[in-house]
């Protein structure tokens, strides 16, 4: 049903799938240690979305008769400056997210494998909001500060984010 190049291509990308879940829920423990609850549960609601980006490729693959099998997981970034410091390791990382997305739909796209390219379209719209949404956290905090009142208000405001 689907080329085993992608296949293989996209068992990869489930693997960075759950490395975003592992980096996002790092910067959570982070957030916690800075006392920043709000920044904190951004990133578990984050993470929570990566581990169903890794598993609805991995349902994909299933439904198209691969088999499925999982490697290690990579280290996460440490060690932050401040408050700052993971969202713009966030928007990095969705960046290089991104980047893999586009290299599977190209490849599939030239293999002619309509089903994973169509299949891809949804991920490419996705990476699109997401770089939108790490983009906008950076732009709020540079609007706001590291500290006082209206830092207070924005882990306010982080704290609502559903999904
Ligand atoms: Fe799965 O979108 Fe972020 O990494």
């Amino acid at each position: 049903m689907i080329t085993k190049e992608i296949a293989k291509m996209l068992i990869e990308q489930i693997n960075l799938e759950l490395h975003s879940a592992y980096i996002y829920l790092e910067f959570a423990n982070y957030y916690e240690s800075q006392n920043l609850p709000g920044f904190a549960h951004w990133y578990k609601v984050q993470a929570g979305e990566e581990y169903e980006h890794a598993d609805r490729i991995r349902h994909f693959l299933i439904e198209a008769g691969e088999t499925v099998t999982f490697s290690p997981i990579g280290d996460t970034v440490k060690g932050f400056k401040d408050a700052m410091g993971p969202l713009k390791e966030g928007l990095k990382h969705e960046q290089f997210i991104t980047a893999s997305i586009n290299k599977i739909y190209e490849k599939a796209v030239s293999l002619k494998d309509h089903l994973s390219a169509n299949f891809l379209q949804w991920f490419i719209k996705e990476q699109g909001e997401e770089e939108t949404n790490a983009q906008n956290n950076i732009d709020k905090l540079e609007m706001v500060g590291l500290g006082g009142t209206a830092l207070y208000l924005l882990d306010k405001e982080f704290a609502r984010r559903e999904d």
